[in-house]
């Protein structure tokens, strides 16, 4: 039976950057789940007849989301869902089934890196028939839709069985539970040689793999230990929960400070990576080092003909306008066409549906390709691996080698936690009435060439988006401010340094950006307004 639900909208649906991301709690609310679903439902003309893939990164509240989900889409006349089993499915392998399928696009329901549990969040990231996030044009009628919601259609009906595979039906509609993990697995057969990966392994090459108690566990397992070859164990905290353990699942130097400790320690294996709650971000370690994901993306793009996929060149690559420049100077120095864009993947999907990019890359940990229209934890270790299978190197010596070719980019960025977002916006609006005036100015040896906000005209749909804040200096210094779009109360402000090296590799990242850290905090008077000293996260 069809239930008509009369509900009230709430004022703050708006999706950012990786999709709709709450506290628990606040998602839980009654009827918010369900507003914010059919809210989306009624912004694209109705889902009557349409076909869609569902899955989630297993955190709290996952289970219970994706039954209203199911209920709901059945009852707005959708014709099949396509749900990964027990209701997980990475971000990655989510796109990968949405292509493979042909479908109008899907829901995975995570937030993304965010801290899960009934005190974390959660969030709905939602693809449309590109695979991919949806363009600022639709969410913003989303967002729309939300706030004048008056009712919503539901399903009165038992909860479906995502334990067994195969095929069931709610009313008219058609479901499938699949293996999330098999499709994924072919997908990277495809890619990689995977031949050349077992040989490596079987040279007694040791690696490490952080799934952070979350979605990836599973696939790294089956990849890396059962199909490679890796050493049993090689996989760590492999089972999803819903509270993630209580960890942080953010690949980066800070939340994944366990396995940065380990690959800095005598036990060190000769490589590890991580990756985050739904599987798209990465983070590439070798002995006693750290990958830059500016760097990781350069190294990719330089390395690509080594992988099947790439072996005859790539159409570009595209970085994100506060990743650093390393993989310009690659992409310059290759003749590859490169592209620069506001942050939010999207942006990416546009490039690749169009034939102008295949490779891309964040400095926030994500990497990717056109093999699939979102970033891919996995892919890029595969691709670090493949590379190291190729070459005999480490992930030091490749890294270094980049650095000679091309100039190393000391990178870092800076994150001012948990502010108001009134002080926060404030900030953002003075600084961008202040860049003219900084034009010319000297701060000692740093003299300001440009100081703009960054503007992207989108080559393919002609849209036109404002997003972030630059300070170029004549020395190729850069300093860039923006506020995240992935927080799911108050406001974080990031800061990205970077200064290109031509010449010494083997400065203290931290020391060489000092000055740079000092120039982009006075001008932005972020103490001042934040009653910050410092900020609470340096990636
Ligand atoms: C999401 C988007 C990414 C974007 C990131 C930015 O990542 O999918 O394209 O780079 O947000 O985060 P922020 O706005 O906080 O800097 P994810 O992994 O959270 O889905």
């Amino acid at each position: 039976m069809i239930n008509i639900v009369k509900t009230q909208p709430y004022s703050d649906q708006k999706m950012g950057t990786g999709g709709l991301r709450k506290k628990t709690k606040v998602m839980m609310q009654p009827n918010y789940f369900e507003n914010f679903i059919q809210s989306v439902f009624n912004a694209i003309g109705g889902v009557k007849g349409k076909t869609y893939v569902v899955g989630g990164d297993g955190r709290f509240f996952n289970a219970e989301a994706i039954q209203r989900f199911i209920k709901m889409a059945a009852a707005n006349g959708v014709k099949k869902l396509i749900i990964g089993q027990n209701g997980f499915m990475s971000t990655p392998a989510g796109s990968n089934v949405m292509l493979k399928n042909h479908t109008d696009g899907g829901f995975i329901f995570s937030a993304s890196h965010n801290p899960g549990g009934e005190n974390g969040d959660f969030g709905v990231k939602y693809a449309n028939e590109t695979a991919g996030q949806v363009p600022t044009a639709v969410t913003d009628r989303i967002f729309e839709e939300s706030k004048k919601i008056s009712e919503y259609k539901i399903c009165d009906s038992k909860d479906i069985d995502l334990k067994n595979l195969g095929l069931q039906k709610l009313e008219d509609m058609e479901i499938e539970v699949i293996d999330p993990v098999a499709d994924y697995v072919e997908m990277m057969q495809r890619i990689f040689d995977f031949d050349a990966l077992k040989q490596l392994f079987k040279s007694g090459f040791t690696i490490r793999f952080d799934a952070m108690n979350a979605v990836t566990g599973p696939y790294a397992i089956r990849i890396f230990e059962e199909i490679l070859g890796a050493a049993k164990g090689s996989v760590i905290r492999a089972t999803p929960l819903p509270d993630f353990g209580g960890l942080h699942p953010d690949p980066n130097l800070i939340y994944a400070k366990d396995l940065v400790d380990f690959m800095y320690s005598d036990k060190a294996t000769d490589f590890a990576a991580a990756n985050d709650g739904d599987g798209d971000r990465n983070m590439i370690l070798g002995r006693k080092f750290f990958v830059t994901p500016s760097d990781s993306l350069a190294i990719l793009t330089d390395n690509c003909k080594l992988i099947p996929a790439y072996k005859n060149g790539i159409y570009g690559v595209a970085k994100s306008a506060a990743t650093s420049t390393a993989v310009c100077r690659v992409a310059e120095k290759n003749n590859i066409p490169y592209y620069v864009v506001p942050t939010g993947w999207k942006y990416f999907v546009n490039l690749m549906d169009s034939n102008r990019i295949t490779l891309c890359g964040e400095e926030s940990f994500g990497t990717g390709s056109s093999h699939i229209r979102e970033k891919d934890g996995i892919w890029a270790i595969l691709f670090w691996l493949s590379i190291i299978a190729k070459t005999g190197k480490t992930v030091e010596e490749i890294t270094r080698e980049n650095w000679k070719k091309y100039g190393r980019s000391y990178y870092m960025r800076f994150d001012y936690e948990g502010l108001d977002t009134t002080v926060a916006d404030k900030l953002m609006a003075d600084l961008e009435a202040k860049l003219p005036s900084l034009k010319g100015k000297k701060f000692g040896s740093y003299e300001v060439k440009e100081a703009a906000p960054f503007v992207y005209n989108d080559p393919v749909d002609g849209s036109v988006t404002k997003n972030g804040l630059v300070i170029d200096f004549t020395n190729q210094a850069k300093i860039t401010y923006r506020l995240s779009g992935t927080g799911s109360s108050g406001a974080t402000l990031r800061v990205y340094l970077e200064l290109p090296e031509y010449n010494d590799f083997d400065q203290d990242t931290l020391e060489t950006l000092q000055p740079l850290l000092k120039i982009a905090s006075d001008v932005a008077e972020i103490q001042q307004r934040t009653g910050k000293t410092k900020a609470d996260v340096n990636t």
